[in-house]
Order: structure tokens, then sequence, then C-alpha cells
């Protein structure tokens, strides 16, 4: 049985609010669509939050609807004010073009080239000239209607350039021309955009003619159990490129969702099916320990974005943690697999133990008490416990010479990185 696409997407419960519900769920029954979402480039990587939407957008492509993503070159050089409290900084052309270019390529990663497209606004928007926009655009605005959308609303009292709030008018237009050029009659985005995205219909609507058939959908914002907001870690944002978020770490996320959350979480990022998931929620309740419902998930999500190479490297380096038995780890998955513990750099030669920990290193804090627990057998050398107080470090032994792992007790690691002059 083919599911309707909206009835998969409420069963995964990913449809916030929609401009005509009953209108959408009939049209896509009868016609393969155009579809889009829009990424200004405020960053110069792609981000787990961006998965929500994107997620999406390939549920259509894969029922053979077109997904097309709009890089904002101009809406990007503008600044949404949706989600700020206070006004943006003007980033510069450079950084947005520099921008643009590296979420280009992380996109046709994820949805390849066959029926997609990626086009950039600025491409119409800056040859728009300003009597122009008034005179065919502005006149079809009216500011109380601009000034109630809850974004702008929200921020009248800190206050609101003219330029943010004309954001909305440009993303309208994109979806007028998208929708001429492009024949994109969906448009989706979180529920921050959904004032951005009536405007365009609005637009259509007034210019196209009333019962023109375009929609809106926004997408519930994802919160955690414990009410914090989904994506961010102590180190900050979860990135997609891999040079930003390891795919160990990135691996490392998704496993530790918390029970509350992973259902919910698998159903948003996952392309496993309704009996698949539901398999994994009974699992939760009888086997919690196993966390098999994060692991999957953790394996769903780093296939879909880095690779099944990506995730087989992810648990290996898991399994050699878990173990302590490090030594058949390269270099590149030391790094990785070590980068949120505590590190240390050191630059000499041959080092006898004992001096490496509390002069060279200063993982431990006296000659007494390295001593102490080289003889109790509580010093790890890359994965080797050393027992002898004579012993000598050579930092050239293991990991291509670039790190030594001193690990003291059961699980804590320090990270000597080996510094080449
Ligand atoms: C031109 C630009 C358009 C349509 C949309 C846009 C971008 C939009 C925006 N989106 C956010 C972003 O770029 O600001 N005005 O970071 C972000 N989006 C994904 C989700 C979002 C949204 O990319 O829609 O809600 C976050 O979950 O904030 O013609």
């Amino acid at each position: 049985m083919t599911k309707n696409i909206i009835d998969e997407l409420t069963w995964r419960g990913a449809i916030n609010q929609q401009t005509d519900a009953d209108g959408l769920k009939d049209y896509v029954n009868h016609h393969q669509i155009a579809l889009y979402c829009g990424v200004d480039p405020t960053g110069d990587s792609l981000h787990v939050g961006h998965l929500v939407t994107f997620m999406i957008l390939k549920r259509f492509q894969m029922l053979g609807h077109k997904p097309v993503i709009v890089i904002g070159g101009a809406t990007g050089s503008i600044g949404d004010p949706s989600g700020k409290k206070s006004e943006r900084v003007l980033q510069s052309m450079d950084q947005v073009r520099h921008n643009q270019d590296a979420l280009t390529k992380q996109m046709i990663n994820l949805f390849g080239t066959e029926n997609f497209e990626i086009v950039n606004n600025y491409d119409w928007l800056s040859k728009m000239d300003l009597l122009s926009f008034l005179r065919d655009y502005g006149k079809l605005f009216n500011v109380n209607t601009m000034l109630n959308k809850e974004i702008v609303a929200s921020r009248l009292d800190v206050g609101i350039s003219y330029t943010e709030f004309t954001y909305q008018i440009l993303q309208a237009i994109d979806f007028l021309t998208l929708y001429r050029e492009h024949q994109v009659q969906l448009q989706i985005g979180g529920g921050d955009q959904w004032g951005n995205i009536t405007a365009g219909i609005d637009l259509i609507h007034r210019i196209e003619g009333s019962k023109t058939p375009v929609f809106g959908l926004t997408i519930p914002l994802l919160l955690k159990a414990d009410g914090t907001k989904f994506g961010k870690t102590e180190g900050g944002a979860v990135w997609l490129d891999p040079k930003k978020t390891s795919p160990y770490e990135f691996y490392q996320f998704w496993l530790n969702t918390d029970d509350r959350d992973v259902v919910k979480y698998l159903k948003y990022f996952t392309f496993l099916t309704q009996d698949q998931i539901e398999d994994l929620a009974q699992k939760i309740q009888t086997a919690p320990e196993k966390r098999e419902a994060q692991r999957t998930l953790a394996q769903e999500v780093t296939r879909f974005v880095h690779g099944q190479a990506a995730v087989d490297q992810a648990e290996k380096i898991s399994a050699a943690l878990f173990s302590g038995d490090i030594q058949q780890l390269t270099s590149d998955e030391i790094e990785q697999g070590f980068e949120s513990v505590p590190s240390v750099d050191y630059a000499g030669q041959e080092c006898n133990l004992v001096e490496f920990l509390v002069d060279q290193t200063h993982i431990e804090p006296s000659r007494r008490q390295a001593r102490e627990d080289i003889q109790n057998g509580a010093i790890y050398v890359n994965g080797q416990r050393q027992q002898d107080v004579d012993y000598q470090v050579d930092p050239q032994s293991a990991f291509d010479g670039r790190f030594v792992i001193i690990r003291k007790g059961k699980k804590k690691y320090t990270l000597v990185r080996v510094q080449h002059n």
C-alpha cells in the first residue's frame, strides 16, 4: 500500500501548519509536484537542524516529486528576522558566496542530481531595480499585514530595520518566481517560516489568480524531552561537514539520544517504515539497556549523510574505546575518537614514563603519585598497561607518530599531541 505523503508526514509528526490541508493532500495524490525550501548561506556548512526540512524534501523526492532548494545568495545578504531577537550584522558578499558554494556541495551529496535542482535567488533578486520592486511588488503588500506577522510583531519593541522588515517580500517574490519558472507549488520550512511562506502564497494568489494551486507547510520546532533545543551539544552545533563534526562525533550525537526522544527522531530522520519503528519502540520498553533504537538511528542518519564506511568506522572507534583496545585504530580514527578528550602537546623525544606523566604532560600531579599509579597497574600507554616505572615512552612508536594516548584507571584518557617542529 502506498500511503499518501501527507498521511505519512502526519504519522511522522512532521506537520505543524498547512495553508490548505485538504487541497494539498488531494493535489499530491494526483500530481507529481515540484516543492521547495530555502536556505540562507549564513554559515559554511549545513547542520542537523537543516536535516529536519531536508528529510521531508527527500521523502517527496523518493515518491517522484521534485525538490528544489533555493540558496539565499540575496536573502542571506539581508538576514531573515525569523528566530532572531535582534538585528543581524550583515555578512560580506564574499562570505555569502563562500558559504553558498560550500552548502551547494553538501546538498548535492544528499539529493543527487536527478530530479533535484538548486537555484540561487541572487540570480533574480539582484537584477531587480528599486522602482520595479516598489511598483510591481511593494504595491501588493499591505504594511499592516506585514506588521502583524508574528516574527515582525515580536520585534517591534526592540526595533527592526526597514531591511529586515522587507525580507518577507523577497521570500514571497522567490515563491512567485519558482512557481512561474520551475512550476513549484509547495513551500516547506520550519514553524518560523510561516509568515514568509504565507506572504508568498498571498502574492501568487494576487498576481496569478486566487485559485492558483500553491501550498505551504511548516514543520514543528523540534524540542528535546529535557526542553532544550535539538541539534546543539556542548561543543555547539552538529555540522554535516566532516571537518567541523567528525563522522564519529556525528554518530555519537545520535547514539546519545534520550529514550524519550528516540522514536520521534526515528520518525523524523530515517526512512525506516512504520513497522520497523514500532518494533524499535517496543525494544525501548523491553530492553532499554541495549539501546538498539539509538544505534539504529545513529547508523541510519550517519549512513545517509556520510556513507556506510563512516558508520563502520564510527562503530570501530566506539568498540575500541569501550574495550580499551585502541591499538588497532589508525591515527585518523584516534583523532576522531579522542576529539573531546583533554589533550596536551608534547614536543620532545623519548622520555621516561614518570617524567612524561609529571613534568612533560602534567597528567600526574607528582612523581610519587605517578609511580604509585604505574605500579598499581592504573596507567596505560597507547592501550597497553605499563607497570614498569623505568618504561621509556617513544612518541614516534604509534599512530603515525602523531599521538600518545595515556589512560589512567578505567576510562580517564588524555590525548598527547606530538609536535613536530
Ligand atoms: C529564501 C530564503 C526563500 C525561502 C527561504 C529562505 C530561507 C529562510 C530561512 N531559513 C532558515 C535558514 O536559512 O531563514 N528565510 O537557516 C532555516 N531553514 C530551515 C528551516 C528553518 C529555517 O533553512 O526552514 O525553519 C529551521 O528549521 O529557520 O525563498
